[in-house]
This record gives structure tokens, C-alpha cells and sequence, in this order.
């Protein structure tokens, strides 16, 4: 991209249909076919790589029987789960960046659809996640973040990687209710989940927005993006189609805004409107595996003086579990605050 073009970029409309104002004041928008199967297929092909590491982990740990090598990207992970469950969450917690999954986070076409959001100076938030919705099994990542990530505007291009619809999870969202600038109270957990929560009640009285009226399902297909304020109440519902529903989330925000994360991690400058010819600096950015670095500093906190990370621990914490009202407790809670006793 030359000089000249970066001048350009923000002219461009977001979407068809989709104004800049209209984005702002819903808390989110689509942007149809913004990637063709061509530009997506790397990002698969890792994908695909990275479950054949998680089959060939699991099999020499004796924990399956077959390697399921015959079935490809919409099945084969849903077999391993099926034959040894977590499978899924051992695909979410592994931390590699793939060049795949970089060239997709700094594409021109996202960038340019970011930048109308953002302005000229875009950073990559330390947040990114793997969302693969097996059938029938309803675990997804949290949203790992402190508090003070919500100081920032960040915004999310969820991407999903097959076509997504009410019966294979597609997302939802409560449009407008980031309006008052107020983060509801969020409870932890239903279930066996690790999903924060918020009740439609909790949404109404301090966001001030009808659930009913507001929700919006977004059910797009792959190759169209679905960008969302990091204030704006969104989730995605049980998959109970026979397919994965895969998709991936990566977040931007501006550079000179905290990046939260307990500090732990800082961004990547992705545009720079100060030098437009900017390369990111991806293998700095990579250096630190996030997990990693939440499981030291959990230690740290606690004093731990624990074994290296169990290669098929399938528990997921982060100290925003001490954020927020426990209503149930599962193996995710246990696991966090019997480490803290
Ligand atoms: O993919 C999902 O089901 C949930 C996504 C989500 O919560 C997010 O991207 O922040």
C-alpha cells in the first residue's frame, strides 16, 4: 500500500447499508463479504493443522483411538471432542499466532473497514480467540477481561469461517445498549460454562435497553464480519446443528489507549498515520503466549510454586473470576480459588 492509498482508505463505506453514524449508535454492524473464500483459507488451513497437533497430543497421550484424519475442518475436532472431551478447549488455549492468523488480522480490508471506526492509528488489543462451537457442546472462551479493558474503545471483527445461523450458535447482540458508557454486573457461571453473565433484567435496569426489542441475532455467512463495541451486551447460543461453528474474533483499538489485560501485554500498531508504510512487529507482539502469562501471574498472586502447565488441562481461569457474583460454581471456579487457598 503506497502513501497515496492510505489517504483513500477512510472514504470508503463500511458496508452497504451499514453508515458510520448508524454503526456507532446500534454498537455494531456488518460488513457482507468483506473476505473471499481465497483470503479465509489460509487462516483453515491452520486451522486444520492445529487440530491435527491436538489429535496426534491426545492419541500419544493414550486418550484416543483414533486420529480421525479422514474428516476435515467441520468435523473432525467435534470427533475428537466426542471421544475425549476438551478437545475444543485445547484448540482454544493454545496461544500460536500463525502467520495465517496475522495476515488476517492486519488484511487491508479489515484495516480499512477498522479504520472507519477508529481513525488512522490502529492497534491490535492482546485479546484474540479461537471460537469453535462443537455441536451440542456450549463452551466458548471468556471474555478475559479486567476492568480496565472497558476504559479503552475496543472493537471486535468476530469472523466466522463457515456460515453461521440461529441453529449452529451464530451470534447475538443488544443493540444500543453501550449508549450510557456503563458495564453491567456480570455473574459467573451457568453450567459447566466459563461465559460470564448478565440477566436481560440486569441489561434493562442499568443499560437502560429492552432486551426484548434490542436483541438482534446476527446470523451472516462466512466471508461477511460482524464488528461490535467491547460495551455492547453479545453472545451466541447453543450449537445444535451437526457442524462446527467456527469463527475467531480479533480486536482492535487505538495505540495510545490502555490495553488492559492486567498490563500484562501490551498492543501491536497495526496503521500508523504518522508512517503509512508501517510493518508490524509481529514477532515481538508473539513473544508472550497470553495463557502463559495469566497462569504466572495468577502464581504470582498466590504464591503457587506450581509444575509447568499440564499440556490437556482443560481449565480455564483468569483473575477476572474475582470481578464478579458467583451463582454456581464448576471445575474452572474450583480449580482458580483452591489454587488461591
Ligand atoms: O463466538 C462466540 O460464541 C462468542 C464470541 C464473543 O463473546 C466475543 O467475540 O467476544
Amino acid at each position: 500500500m503506497t502513501a497515496i492509498q492510505h489517504w483513500f482508505r477512510p472514504l470508503l463505506l463500511l458496508s452497504g447499508g451499514s453508515t458510520w453514524f448508524l454503526t456507532l449508535w446500534q454498537g455494531y454492524t456488518v460488513v457482507d463479504g468483506l473476505f473471499t473464500d481465497d483470503d479465509l483459507q489460509p487462516t483453515i488451513d491452520s486451522y486444520n493443522e492445529l487440530v491435527d497437533g491436538i489429535a496426534q497430543k491426545l492419541y500419544k497421550a493414550g486418550k484416543i483411538k483414533n486420529l480421525y484424519e479422514d474428516h476435515g475442518f467441520e468435523t473432525r475436532l467435534t470427533m475428537l471432542e466426542k471421544e475425549w472431551e476438551g478437545a475444543v478447549v485445547l484448540l482454544l488455549k493454545q496461544g500460536e499466532l500463525t502467520q495465517a492468523f496475522r495476515d488476517l488480522w492486519s488484511n487491508d480490508k479489515l484495516l480499512n473497514a477498522v479504520e472507519q471506526l477508529l481513525g488512522p492509528d490502529i492497534a491490535a488489543n492482546p485479546i484474540w480467540n479461537t471460537r469453535p462451537k462443537a455441536p451440542g457442546n456450549k463452551e466458548t472462551i471468556p471474555p478475559i477481561f479486567d476492568l480496565e479493558s472497558y476504559k479503552s474503545m475496543i472493537i471486535t471483527a468476530w469472523i466466522p469461517l463457515v456460515d453461521t445461523n440461529k441453529d449452529n450458535g451464530c451470534m447475538h447482540v443488544v443493540a444500543g445498549a453501550h449508549r450510557k458508557g456503563l458495564v453491567a454486573t456480570h455473574k459467573m457461571f451457568a453450567d459447566t460454562l466459563f461465559y460470564v453473565l448478565i440477566d436481560d433484567k440486569e441489561i434493562e435496569n442499568t443499560l437502560g435497553v429492552d432486551v426484548k426489542t434490542n436483541k438482534r441475532l446476527v446470523e451472516i455467512p462466512k466471508g461477511s464480519v460482524l464488528f461490535f463495541n467491547n460495551l455492547l451486551p453479545h453472545g451466541s447460543d447453543p450449537n445444535i446443528s451437526n457442524g462446527i461453528r467456527w469463527a475467531m474474533d480479533l480486536r482492535f483499538q487505538r495505540p495510545d489507549k490502555p490495553f488492559g489485560f492486567w498490563e500484562l501485554k501490551q498492543g501491536l500498531t497495526l496503521r500508523s498515520s504518522k508512517d503509512p508504510l508501517l510493518k508490524p512487529d509481529w514477532d515481538a507482539f508473539c513473544v508472550q503466549d497470553r495463557y502463559k502469562l495469566l497462569k504466572q501471574f495468577e502464581k504470582e498472586k498466590t504464591g503457587e510454586t506450581e509444575k509447568e502447565m499440564d499440556p490437556l488441562d482443560t481449565t480455564i481461569t483468569a483473575p477476572h473470576f474475582e470481578k464478579w457474583e458467583i451463582i454456581g460454581t464448576n471445575k474452572h471456579l474450583e480449580t482458580y480459588f483452591n489454587k488461591k487457598k
